[in-house]
């Protein structure tokens, strides 16, 4: 980004809290293990109340696809920056769910949930943002198992625990279920307002956060 003439420096665009690091498979410690079987295809579930059904996710990504710039902030306060995401905008998908269920007024959040068993909620207003993707492809290549094959829910505005990898599900619900993160995990988790967790203030959660990278890094470097 130039600004009159000038580079802005990347750290400039971080948002607060943040600092710049490389994208390495992360996650909560207790999910380095799963290391889910990943289908050639994917197939996506909608359940909505008592409907329910396939998405054609594939149909969806081959004409509608995107690609877009994105960063991946973790609320450890790493982020990976300049990553280029492809694939159908999540309100594509919404649009489509609701030409062929009836969806209460009442289901004001989308749970996604990965093959690892791990999920998580955002708001209907926030799944709907431009900048929301079902993504299969990761810089020009199809996304690896590291990085959430064979789909990976991307939303940049959003701490990285929204961003489920290896999407096989999404449900319309009336409440927000806060998942295996629980209480770490905050509803809307807005990056901008820094709303890594639940209880404290963001700033005050920084150091916390921070001092957890080292151990979870060595989960995760031994599930290689
Ligand atoms: N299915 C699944 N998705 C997940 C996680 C996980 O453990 N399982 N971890 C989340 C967290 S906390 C982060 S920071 C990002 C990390 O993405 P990466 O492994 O591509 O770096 O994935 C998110 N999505
Ligand atoms: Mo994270």
């Amino acid at each position: 980004m130039t600004v009159l003439g000038h580079e802005v420096p990347r750290a400039h665009r971080l948002p607060p809290g943040q600092t710049v690091d490389d994208l390495r498979r992360f996650g909560l410690p207790a999910f380095a293990a799963r290391r889910p079987t990943l289908p050639a295809h994917p197939r996506l579930v909608v359940r909505v109340g008592e409907q329910g059904g396939d998405v054609p996710v594939t149909e969806l990504l081959r004409g509608h696809r995107e690609t877009r710039v994105g960063d991946l902030h973790c609320v450890t306060t790493w982020s990976a920056v300049d990553l280029w995401w492809s694939g159908v905008a999540f309100r594509v998908v919404h649009e489509w769910v609701h030409g062929v269920f009836e969806v209460p007024a009442a289901a004001r959040w989308v749970r996604f949930r990965g093959l690892d068993g791990f999920h998580c909620c955002l708001s209907i207003d926030d799944a709907v943002a431009a900048d929301v993707l079902l993504a299969d492809r990761l810089d020009g290549q199809p996304l690896t198992p590291d990085h959430g094959a064979p789909i990976r829910l991307v939303a940049p505005a959003h701490y990285g625990y929204k961003s489920v990898k290896h999407l096989a599900a999404i449900d319309y619900l009336a409440d927000y279920h806060p998942g295996p993160a629980g209480w770490m995990a905050h509803p809307r988790a807005r990056v901008a307002h820094e709303e890594r967790s639940r209880f404290l203030p963001g700033r005050v959660w920084r150091p916390i956060w921070r001092a957890a990278v080292p151990l979870v890094r060595r989960r995760y470097d031994a599930h290689g």
